[in-house]
Protein backbone atom coordinates (compact mmCIF):
# COMPACT_ATOMS: atom_id res chain seq x y z
CA UNK A 1 0.00 0.00 0.00
CA UNK A 2 1.19 3.47 -0.79
CA UNK A 3 -0.34 6.87 0.89
CA UNK A 4 -1.40 9.16 -1.57
CA UNK A 5 2.16 11.30 -2.76
CA UNK A 6 2.24 14.33 -5.07
CA UNK A 7 5.14 12.74 -7.20
CA UNK A 8 3.86 11.56 -10.52
CA UNK A 9 2.61 7.72 -10.89
CA UNK A 10 2.04 6.08 -13.96
CA UNK A 11 0.51 3.16 -12.34
CA UNK A 12 -3.26 2.80 -12.21
CA UNK A 13 -4.76 3.37 -8.58
CA UNK A 14 -6.50 0.39 -7.46
CA UNK A 15 -8.59 0.68 -4.29
CA UNK A 16 -7.60 -2.89 -2.55
CA UNK A 17 -10.92 -3.14 -0.82
CA UNK A 18 -9.61 -6.70 0.89
CA UNK A 19 -6.12 -7.09 1.41
CA UNK A 20 -4.23 -8.54 -1.63
CA UNK A 21 -2.71 -12.14 -0.21
CA UNK A 22 1.29 -11.81 0.04
CA UNK A 23 1.44 -14.66 -3.00
CA UNK A 24 -0.14 -11.78 -5.04
CA UNK A 25 0.91 -8.47 -2.99
CA UNK A 26 4.08 -7.69 -4.54
CA UNK A 27 2.40 -7.61 -8.42
CA UNK A 28 0.33 -5.43 -7.75
CA UNK A 29 2.15 -2.89 -5.98
CA UNK A 30 4.43 -3.23 -9.09
CA UNK A 31 1.80 -2.78 -11.61
CA UNK A 32 -0.82 -0.89 -9.59
CA UNK A 33 -1.06 2.57 -6.84
CA UNK A 34 -2.89 0.30 -4.50
CA UNK A 35 -4.48 1.97 -1.72
CA UNK A 36 -6.07 1.19 1.36
CA UNK A 37 -9.78 0.94 1.99
CA UNK A 38 -10.20 3.95 4.82
CA UNK A 39 -11.82 6.82 5.03
CA UNK A 40 -9.01 8.96 5.41
CA UNK A 41 -7.10 7.54 2.16
CA UNK A 42 -10.15 7.68 0.21
CA UNK A 43 -11.28 11.06 0.91
CA UNK A 44 -7.64 12.06 -0.73
CA UNK A 45 -7.76 9.40 -3.87
CA UNK A 46 -11.37 8.95 -4.60
CA UNK A 47 -11.36 10.45 -8.39
CA UNK A 48 -8.54 8.69 -9.47
CA UNK A 49 -9.14 4.94 -8.25
CA UNK A 50 -9.72 3.37 -11.61
CA UNK A 51 -9.72 -0.58 -10.14
CA UNK A 52 -11.43 -2.17 -6.95
CA UNK A 53 -9.36 -5.04 -5.93
CA UNK A 54 -11.60 -7.68 -4.38
CA UNK A 55 -12.22 -11.42 -2.26
CA UNK A 56 -14.81 -13.47 -2.93
CA UNK A 57 -16.36 -12.29 0.79
CA UNK A 58 -15.81 -8.74 0.12
CA UNK A 59 -18.48 -6.08 0.02
CA UNK A 60 -18.37 -3.18 -2.87
CA UNK A 61 -21.82 -1.19 -2.77
CA UNK A 62 -23.54 1.20 -5.00
CA UNK A 63 -22.23 4.13 -1.87
CA UNK A 64 -18.47 3.25 -2.76
CA UNK A 65 -18.78 3.04 -6.49
CA UNK A 66 -20.62 6.25 -6.50
CA UNK A 67 -17.99 7.88 -4.80
CA UNK A 68 -15.38 6.69 -7.04
CA UNK A 69 -15.91 8.87 -10.96
CA UNK A 70 -12.86 7.08 -12.65
CA UNK A 71 -13.91 3.51 -11.94
CA UNK A 72 -14.02 1.04 -14.63
CA UNK A 73 -13.24 -2.29 -13.35
CA UNK A 74 -14.00 -4.55 -9.85
CA UNK A 75 -11.53 -7.81 -10.12
CA UNK A 76 -12.91 -10.05 -7.76
CA UNK A 77 -10.68 -12.85 -6.18
CA UNK A 78 -12.89 -15.22 -5.99
CA UNK A 79 -15.99 -17.27 -8.08
CA UNK A 80 -18.58 -15.68 -5.88
CA UNK A 81 -19.32 -11.90 -5.64
CA UNK A 82 -22.53 -11.84 -4.15
CA UNK A 83 -21.31 -8.87 -1.71
CA UNK A 84 -20.97 -6.82 -4.68
CA UNK A 85 -23.72 -4.17 -5.92
CA UNK A 86 -23.42 -5.49 -9.61
CA UNK A 87 -26.30 -3.69 -11.16
CA UNK A 88 -24.72 -0.46 -9.52
CA UNK A 89 -21.50 -1.66 -11.36
CA UNK A 90 -23.32 -2.14 -14.51
CA UNK A 91 -24.87 0.95 -14.57
CA UNK A 92 -21.92 3.07 -14.34
CA UNK A 93 -20.61 0.90 -17.22
CA UNK A 94 -17.99 -0.90 -14.50
CA UNK A 95 -17.30 -4.37 -15.74
CA UNK A 96 -17.19 -6.59 -12.30
CA UNK A 97 -14.65 -10.02 -13.14
CA UNK A 98 -14.96 -12.72 -10.97
CA UNK A 99 -12.37 -16.37 -11.24
CA UNK A 100 -14.38 -18.92 -11.82
CA UNK A 101 -13.32 -22.79 -12.52
CA UNK A 102 -9.62 -22.55 -11.10
CA UNK A 103 -10.92 -23.72 -7.94
CA UNK A 104 -13.70 -26.23 -9.10
CA UNK A 105 -10.91 -29.16 -7.83
CA UNK A 106 -10.23 -27.52 -4.40
CA UNK A 107 -14.03 -26.54 -3.38
CA UNK A 108 -15.15 -30.12 -4.72
CA UNK A 109 -12.34 -31.73 -2.98
CA UNK A 110 -13.29 -30.13 0.33
CA UNK A 111 -16.80 -31.26 0.27
CA UNK A 112 -15.59 -34.60 -0.20
CA UNK A 113 -13.85 -34.16 2.51
CA UNK A 114 -15.95 -32.49 4.75
CA UNK A 115 -18.97 -35.24 3.79
CA UNK A 116 -16.32 -37.98 5.44
CA UNK A 117 -15.00 -35.78 8.06
CA UNK A 118 -19.07 -35.79 9.23
CA UNK A 119 -19.92 -39.32 8.70
CA UNK A 120 -16.74 -40.70 9.83
CA UNK A 121 -16.21 -38.44 12.79
CA UNK A 122 -12.85 -37.71 11.82
CA UNK A 123 -12.35 -35.12 14.16
CA UNK A 124 -13.87 -36.66 17.32
CA UNK A 125 -11.62 -39.58 16.64
CA UNK A 126 -8.83 -37.59 16.20
CA UNK A 127 -9.76 -36.13 19.47
CA UNK A 128 -9.87 -39.17 21.40
CA UNK A 129 -6.90 -40.71 19.67
CA UNK A 130 -4.61 -37.35 21.51
CA UNK A 131 -6.80 -36.64 24.82
CA UNK A 132 -5.07 -40.64 25.19
CA UNK A 133 -8.95 -42.40 25.27
CA UNK A 134 -8.76 -45.08 23.02
CA UNK A 135 -7.58 -47.43 25.63
CA UNK A 136 -10.50 -46.67 27.84
CA UNK A 137 -12.76 -48.11 24.52
CA UNK A 138 -13.66 -47.59 20.84
CA UNK A 139 -15.39 -44.99 19.02
CA UNK A 140 -19.03 -45.37 18.56
CA UNK A 141 -19.41 -46.37 15.14
CA UNK A 142 -20.14 -44.13 12.49
CA UNK A 143 -21.55 -43.94 8.89
CA UNK A 144 -21.07 -45.51 5.78
CA UNK A 145 -20.77 -42.63 2.87
CA UNK A 146 -19.99 -44.99 -0.07
CA UNK A 147 -23.37 -45.59 -1.71
CA UNK A 148 -25.14 -43.28 0.13
CA UNK A 149 -27.58 -40.65 -1.48
CA UNK A 150 -26.13 -37.12 -2.24
CA UNK A 151 -28.48 -34.46 -2.79
CA UNK A 152 -26.70 -31.26 -4.34
CA UNK A 153 -28.51 -27.57 -3.95
CA UNK A 154 -26.67 -26.30 -7.32
CA UNK A 155 -25.06 -27.81 -10.05
CA UNK A 156 -23.10 -25.39 -11.67
CA UNK A 157 -19.14 -25.83 -12.35
CA UNK A 158 -18.54 -26.91 -8.50
CA UNK A 159 -21.68 -29.12 -7.85
CA UNK A 160 -20.74 -31.12 -11.23
CA UNK A 161 -17.12 -31.69 -9.98
CA UNK A 162 -18.62 -32.92 -6.77
CA UNK A 163 -20.75 -35.13 -8.41
CA UNK A 164 -17.80 -36.44 -10.50
CA UNK A 165 -16.52 -37.33 -7.29
CA UNK A 166 -19.19 -38.95 -5.67
CA UNK A 167 -19.77 -41.17 -8.36
CA UNK A 168 -16.01 -42.71 -7.34
CA UNK A 169 -17.55 -43.09 -3.95
CA UNK A 170 -20.50 -44.97 -5.28
CA UNK A 171 -22.97 -42.58 -4.50
CA UNK A 172 -26.29 -42.12 -6.11
CA UNK A 173 -26.54 -38.36 -7.36
CA UNK A 174 -29.27 -35.71 -7.26
CA UNK A 175 -29.82 -31.88 -7.64
CA UNK A 176 -31.88 -28.87 -7.69
CA UNK A 177 -30.91 -25.90 -9.07
CA UNK A 178 -33.07 -22.84 -11.08
CA UNK A 179 -33.83 -25.34 -14.05
CA UNK A 180 -32.91 -28.73 -15.07
CA UNK A 181 -29.60 -29.78 -16.63
CA UNK A 182 -30.97 -32.56 -19.18
CA UNK A 183 -27.57 -33.36 -20.12
CA UNK A 184 -26.23 -34.48 -16.98
CA UNK A 185 -27.31 -38.46 -15.63
CA UNK A 186 -28.29 -36.97 -12.50
CA UNK A 187 -31.64 -36.98 -11.43
CA UNK A 188 -33.47 -33.51 -10.80
CA UNK A 189 -35.62 -32.35 -8.07
CA UNK A 190 -37.74 -28.96 -8.11
CA UNK A 191 -37.01 -28.03 -4.55
CA UNK A 192 -34.17 -27.91 -1.95
CA UNK A 193 -36.88 -29.39 0.44
CA UNK A 194 -37.80 -32.49 -2.27
CA UNK A 195 -34.18 -33.18 -2.82
CA UNK A 196 -33.48 -32.93 0.77
CA UNK A 197 -36.59 -36.08 1.74
CA UNK A 198 -34.65 -38.13 -0.70
CA UNK A 199 -30.81 -37.12 0.32
CA UNK A 200 -28.82 -38.67 2.99
CA UNK A 201 -26.29 -35.95 2.64
CA UNK A 202 -27.58 -32.48 1.55
CA UNK A 203 -24.45 -30.28 -0.37
CA UNK A 204 -24.66 -26.75 -0.94
CA UNK A 205 -23.09 -25.34 -3.25
CA UNK A 206 -25.13 -22.53 -5.02
CA UNK A 207 -24.13 -18.93 -5.74
CA UNK A 208 -24.80 -16.39 -2.35
CA UNK A 209 -27.51 -13.81 -2.74
CA UNK A 210 -30.47 -12.54 -2.15
CA UNK A 211 -31.87 -15.41 -4.99
CA UNK A 212 -30.70 -17.75 -2.06
CA UNK A 213 -30.86 -16.13 1.44
CA UNK A 214 -31.98 -18.88 3.98
CA UNK A 215 -32.62 -21.46 0.93
CA UNK A 216 -31.72 -24.06 3.45
CA UNK A 217 -34.59 -23.34 6.29
CA UNK A 218 -36.44 -25.28 9.24
CA UNK A 219 -38.22 -27.17 6.56
CA UNK A 220 -35.52 -28.27 4.19
CA UNK A 221 -33.49 -29.77 7.22
CA UNK A 222 -36.75 -31.68 8.76
CA UNK A 223 -37.08 -33.17 5.15
CA UNK A 224 -33.19 -34.13 5.51
CA UNK A 225 -33.95 -35.22 9.04
CA UNK A 226 -36.86 -37.77 8.09
CA UNK A 227 -35.93 -38.96 4.90
CA UNK A 228 -34.01 -41.63 6.14
CA UNK A 229 -33.94 -43.76 9.33
CA UNK A 230 -30.29 -42.08 10.39
CA UNK A 231 -31.19 -39.16 9.47
CA UNK A 232 -29.23 -36.41 6.89
CA UNK A 233 -26.19 -34.56 7.12
CA UNK A 234 -25.61 -31.03 5.95
CA UNK A 235 -22.34 -29.92 4.39
CA UNK A 236 -21.85 -26.11 3.36
CA UNK A 237 -19.11 -24.61 1.01
CA UNK A 238 -21.59 -21.99 -0.48
CA UNK A 239 -22.26 -19.03 1.27
CA UNK A 240 -23.63 -18.75 4.98
CA UNK A 241 -26.64 -16.73 3.91
CA UNK A 242 -27.66 -19.90 1.92
CA UNK A 243 -28.49 -21.47 5.32
CA UNK A 244 -30.81 -20.37 8.19
CA UNK A 245 -27.64 -20.83 10.60
CA UNK A 246 -30.10 -20.29 14.37
CA UNK A 247 -32.46 -23.09 12.36
CA UNK A 248 -29.93 -25.82 11.63
CA UNK A 249 -28.44 -25.02 15.08
CA UNK A 250 -31.83 -25.83 16.56
CA UNK A 251 -32.00 -29.22 14.38
CA UNK A 252 -28.72 -30.37 15.15
CA UNK A 253 -29.29 -29.45 18.90
CA UNK A 254 -32.92 -31.32 18.88
CA UNK A 255 -30.95 -34.06 16.70
CA UNK A 256 -33.62 -33.55 13.85
CA UNK A 257 -30.09 -33.99 11.31
CA UNK A 258 -27.57 -36.37 12.41
CA UNK A 259 -25.13 -33.92 11.92
CA UNK A 260 -22.84 -31.28 9.55
CA UNK A 261 -19.51 -30.54 8.19
CA UNK A 262 -19.82 -26.79 7.40
CA UNK A 263 -16.87 -24.01 5.59
CA UNK A 264 -19.01 -20.87 5.66
CA UNK A 265 -21.32 -19.34 7.98
CA UNK A 266 -23.37 -16.53 8.49
CA UNK A 267 -21.40 -14.04 10.20
CA UNK A 268 -17.86 -15.00 8.90
CA UNK A 269 -15.09 -15.09 11.22
CA UNK A 270 -17.53 -15.37 13.69
CA UNK A 271 -19.32 -18.90 14.80
CA UNK A 272 -21.95 -19.22 17.48
CA UNK A 273 -20.81 -20.61 20.29
CA UNK A 274 -23.76 -23.57 20.48
CA UNK A 275 -22.63 -24.49 16.97
CA UNK A 276 -18.92 -24.79 18.53
CA UNK A 277 -20.17 -26.48 21.16
CA UNK A 278 -21.78 -29.98 18.84
CA UNK A 279 -19.73 -32.69 18.69
CA UNK A 280 -21.58 -33.76 15.24
CA UNK A 281 -20.79 -31.14 13.55
CA UNK A 282 -17.11 -30.61 11.69
CA UNK A 283 -16.36 -26.95 10.93
CA UNK A 284 -13.48 -25.41 8.91
CA UNK A 285 -12.92 -21.31 8.24
CA UNK A 286 -14.44 -21.00 4.87
CA UNK A 287 -11.02 -22.83 3.01
CA UNK A 288 -12.95 -23.67 0.12
CA UNK A 289 -10.16 -22.80 -2.41
CA UNK A 290 -7.21 -22.09 0.21
CA UNK A 291 -4.71 -24.48 -1.43
CA UNK A 292 -1.23 -22.36 -2.61
CA UNK A 293 -1.51 -23.49 -5.79
CA UNK A 294 -5.85 -22.50 -6.44
CA UNK A 295 -5.36 -19.40 -4.55
CA UNK A 296 -1.99 -18.70 -7.29
CA UNK A 297 -4.13 -19.30 -10.12
CA UNK A 298 -7.14 -17.24 -8.43
CA UNK A 299 -5.22 -14.14 -7.65
CA UNK A 300 -3.13 -14.31 -11.15
CA UNK A 301 -6.75 -14.32 -12.52
CA UNK A 302 -7.75 -11.32 -11.11
CA UNK A 303 -4.68 -9.99 -11.72
CA UNK A 304 -5.39 -10.27 -15.18
CA UNK A 305 -8.74 -9.12 -15.34
CA UNK A 306 -7.27 -5.51 -13.74
CA UNK A 307 -4.30 -5.62 -15.94
CA UNK A 308 -6.53 -6.03 -19.16
CA UNK A 309 -9.71 -3.91 -18.66
CA UNK A 310 -7.20 -0.80 -17.15
CA UNK A 311 -5.17 -1.56 -20.39
CA UNK A 312 -8.26 -1.32 -22.32
CA UNK A 313 -8.57 -5.02 -23.31
CA UNK A 314 -11.71 -7.23 -22.67
CA UNK A 315 -11.52 -9.06 -19.09
CA UNK A 316 -10.94 -12.97 -19.04
CA UNK A 317 -13.50 -13.52 -16.90
CA UNK A 318 -16.08 -10.95 -16.52
CA UNK A 319 -19.05 -11.98 -14.28
CA UNK A 320 -22.23 -13.16 -16.65
CA UNK A 321 -24.27 -9.97 -15.97
CA UNK A 322 -21.05 -8.03 -17.25
CA UNK A 323 -20.75 -10.51 -20.22
C1 LIG B 1 -12.40 -17.22 -1.00
C2 LIG B 1 -14.69 -17.76 -2.11
O1 LIG B 1 -12.88 -17.15 0.25
O2 LIG B 1 -14.31 -17.96 -4.42
C3 LIG B 1 -15.10 -17.63 -3.54
O3 LIG B 1 -16.23 -17.22 -3.80
O4 LIG B 1 -15.48 -17.66 -1.24
C4 LIG B 1 -13.28 -18.10 -1.81
O5 LIG B 1 -12.66 -18.84 -2.72
C5 LIG B 1 -11.93 -15.88 -1.38
O6 LIG B 1 -12.66 -15.25 -2.36
C6 LIG B 1 -10.47 -15.75 -1.57
O7 LIG B 1 -10.12 -14.46 -1.91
Amino acid sequence: MTTPSAAPDARPDVLAVATPMALIAPRLAEHFNLHANDAATLAAVAPRIRGIWASGESKVSAELIAQLPALQVIAVMGVGYDGVDVAAAKARGVVVTHTPDVLNDDVADLAIGLMLSAARQLPAADRLVRAGDWPKGPMPLARKLSGARLGLVGMGRIGQAIAQRALGFGMSIAYTARSAKPALPFAYQPSAEALAAVSDFLVVITPGGAGTRRLIDAKVLAALGSGSPQKGILVNVARGSVVDEAALIDALEQGVIAGAGLDVFENEPHVPERLRALPQVVLSPHIGSATRQTRQAMADLAFDNLQRLLHGQAARTPVPECR
